[in-house]
């Protein structure tokens, strides 16, 4: 992961509680090397708990990189994120029995020079956008995807299924986690979005594609796609990662970027967006 190889990044993070919930139980997080969506689960806002201790893993290992020597294997290092986050979960829920039964998706992508790896449990989603193509790089952990891969059930059903949230595997006090572990190469002018459900659910493919790829901006992006859910009913949280991939070709010569937007965007959990730019945005290097 020698920083010459590396691809430009730059990357934008935003939260929505939606129209209809009182809180928002989904988490992301962009830091240097890595940038998650988690979709709590659980009444009392244990939810909110869950998807927090998600994130929390995945900026431990943003610490673990930091200090490294970039020796590292990435889809082991991602993998203890999900064992790290399932034993503080599993401490939680011992320390406080009332947040029993809580739990959370997550997706997690790990740069390293022109590859990531992609961990995934749940039913938050991973997008690639290359060219005018939209690809799903995750596969929904959920009873009907199930059923549409056994060939009971077809994607347009499942995509309006009444059930379609039940989800089949997710990070669960109690349990042992089966992410999904997947390394992927990166291209240059790509993009990519991680987001929970209450996007996918309200917004088609045809349409995240088109936001995508409207603008440089991933910041842009963020709040229209957080708009566009709004406005078909945001009937859940909504929480979206955008990491645009930028093209040497059409950044100059050098190959330099504008580095003069903030340097990295943290979670926002929706408490306060009611009033804010719920997205932040940051250039960077993986
Ligand atoms: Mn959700």
């Amino acid at each position: 992961m020698t920083r010459d190889e590396a691809l430009e990044l730059r990357c934008a993070t935003g939260s929505d509680v939606g129209q209809r919930r009182s809180g928002n139980e989904d988490s992301a997080t962009a830091t240097t090397h890595l940038v998650a969506v988690a979709d709590g689960m659980g009444g009392h806002a244990a939810g909110e708990v869950a998807s927090a201790i998600a994130v929390d893993a995945v900026g431990e290992l943003d610490t673990r990189i930091a200090d490294s020597d970039g020796d590292l294997a990435p889809l082991e290092e991602l993998a203890t994120v999900f064992t790290q986050a399932s034993t503080v979960l599993d401490e939680r829920v011992g320390a406080n029995p009332e947040l029993s039964g809580m739990g959370t998706t997550l997706t997690v992508m790990l740069w390293l020079g022109r590859e990531f790896a992609l961990g995934h449990i749940g039913d938050s989603r991973a997008y690639r956008l290359r060219g005018a193509e939209l690809t799903q790089l995750s596969r929904d952990h959920t009873l009907v995807q199930s059923l549409v891969d056994e060939g009971k059930l077809d994607e347009e059903t499942a995509a309006v299924h009444p059930g379609r949230s039940v989800l089949v595997k997710a990070l669960l006090a109690g349990q042992v986690a089966e992410p999904d572990l997947e390394l992927h190469e990166a291209q240059p002018a790509d993009r990519y979005l991680l987001c929970s459900d209450g996007l996918t659910d309200v917004v088609s493919l045809q349409e995240i594609g088109a936001v995508l790829g409207s603008t440089d901006e991933p910041s842009d992006a963020v709040a229209t796609l957080i708009e566009r859910a709004n406005e078909g009913g945001g009937p859940d949280n909504i929480t979206c990662v955008v990491v645009h991939v930028l093209d040497p070709a059409a950044i100059g010569g050098d190959g330099s970027v504008d580095d003069s937007a903030a340097d990295d965007s943290a979670a926002d959990d929706g408490a306060a967006d009611e009033a804010g730019d719920p997205t932040g945005a940051g250039d960077r290097s993986a």
